[in-house]
């Protein structure tokens, strides 16, 4: 006689004994009443009710009982795997309720608080420098002149002396102008400020102290120094003995006022058609104030170790310009400058790329403070 079939015996199936699928199912009860977040909760499921929970692995061994355990035992484990189950949904409702409720009170938004629908802009600082150039000079006296930047050849060369076949005038530099069918239009855009220093003298009587901030335009490829759209400040002083003198003394108050106290200024002979005597106005270097000349163990990036920095061009006026403006050259005599606001803005604030000024990428403006 062979032994009895125990093994599938509910009572003896450790899993099926009612007992422990009580035990189960209270412990199971307990996790998700216990269950404190979405996520616990999540876990708790893995755990009780997953593929790998007791009553699953117990569920599993229901189909290996005599067929009269089964339905006994298929109640039992089902039941308290269905109510598990309830108990979890009705968990999960609450937990998601609470987490809504958190949702709306942490997520408040004040839809009555005043807002800035569109960020305010501000001047780009090419704007600012030429302002604070320009009332340098107002504050010693000059008035602001103004000049078109579609300007005729005659104001742009003629009048200040360039002759017909000076190369400034050729493709190389200068934006023409096409007139209809490609006829020559006597037009283009102005290379320079200086074409004001005629209108100014066209429209006012001596004396004339002015500057005249604006645009300009040459054939130049853009580069780290070069741009073929950048800015001038040009100064005009026609009046009774004005000598080179004034024009040193005006230079050097606004490097002063612009840079700092103390900085020297040079000129160095150049060439310009419309004044003569005509200089480059160089300004010593404001970082190292020429230390840095000859010492190779202290560079200066800003003035290439050279201690001086050019900033423009400048000169006496041309007695040639002064007549064709119908200046009285016997009584009057002047002086005029032409300075690079894009320059004068790099030496200022440590620009090293005139792409950055060109860009219009709006953190560029806004490390200069979004000044308004
Ligand atoms: C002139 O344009 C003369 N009209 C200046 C002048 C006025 C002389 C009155 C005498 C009397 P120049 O070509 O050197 O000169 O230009 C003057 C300044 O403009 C330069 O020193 C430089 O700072 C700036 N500049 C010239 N070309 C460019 C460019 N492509 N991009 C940016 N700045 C430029």
């Amino acid at each position: 006689m062979s032994a009895p079939n125990n093994s599938h015996d509910p009572v003896e199936a450790h899993a099926l004994n009612p007992d422990e699928v009580a035990r189960m199912r209270a412990e199971a009860m307990e996790a998700v009443a216990a269950a404190n977040s979405l996520d616990q909760l999540k876990e708790v499921r893995i755990a009780h009710a997953g593929d790998r929970s007791p009553l699953a692995l117990a569920n599993r061994e229901i189909g290996g009982l005599p067929p009269a355990a089964k339905a006994d035992a298929g109640k039992r484990v089902g039941g308290a795997r269905r109510e598990i189950s309830e108990a979890f949904k009705t968990r999960q409702a609450e937990l998601e309720e609470e987490r809504d409720a958190r949702v709306l009170v942490e997520e408040a938004v004040d839809v009555t608080l005043s807002f800035d629908p569109i960020p305010r802009g501000a001047r780009h600082p090419l704007t600012t420098v030429a302002e604070r150039m320009t009332d340098i000079f107002v504050g010693m006296g000059f008035e602001v002149a103004e000049g078109p930047e579609v300007e005729a050849e005659w104001y742009n060369f003629d009048a200040l002396n360039f002759l017909p076949d000076h190369p400034a005038r050729s493709m190389q530099d200068t934006f023409f102008v096409e007139g209809p069918g490609g006829a020559h239009s006597g037009l283009v855009l102005r290379t320079h400020t200086s074409p004001v220093q005629v209108r100014a003298l066209l429209d006012r009587d001596a004396p004339v102290y002015v500057v005249a901030p604006g645009k300009t335009f040459r054939t130049d490829e853009l580069d780290a120094t070069h741009s073929p759209v950048f800015h001038q400040l040009e100064g005009l002083v026609v009046d009774e003995g004005i000598t080179l003198a004034h024009l040193r003394g005006a230079i050097q108050v606004f490097v002063e006022r612009m840079f700092g106290e103390g900085l020297r200024t040079r000129m160095r002979p150049s060439y310009f058609p419309f004044t003569e005597p005509s200089a480059e106005v160089d300004m010593e270097c404001f970082v190292c104030r020429g230390a840095s000349v000859g010492d190779p163990d202290a560079p200066c990036r800003t003035c290439s170790s050279e201690g001086w920095i050019e900033i423009g061009g400048c000169g006496v006026m041309n007695p040639r310009v002064l007549t064709a403006a119908g200046v009285d050259t016997e009584r009057y005599s002047g002086w005029a400058f032409g300075l690079g606001i894009e320059r004068t803005l790099m030496f200022a604030h440590g620009v090293k790329d005139m792409h950055d000024m060109v860009e219009g990428d709006v953190r560029f403006t806004a490390a200069f403070g979004m000044e308004i």
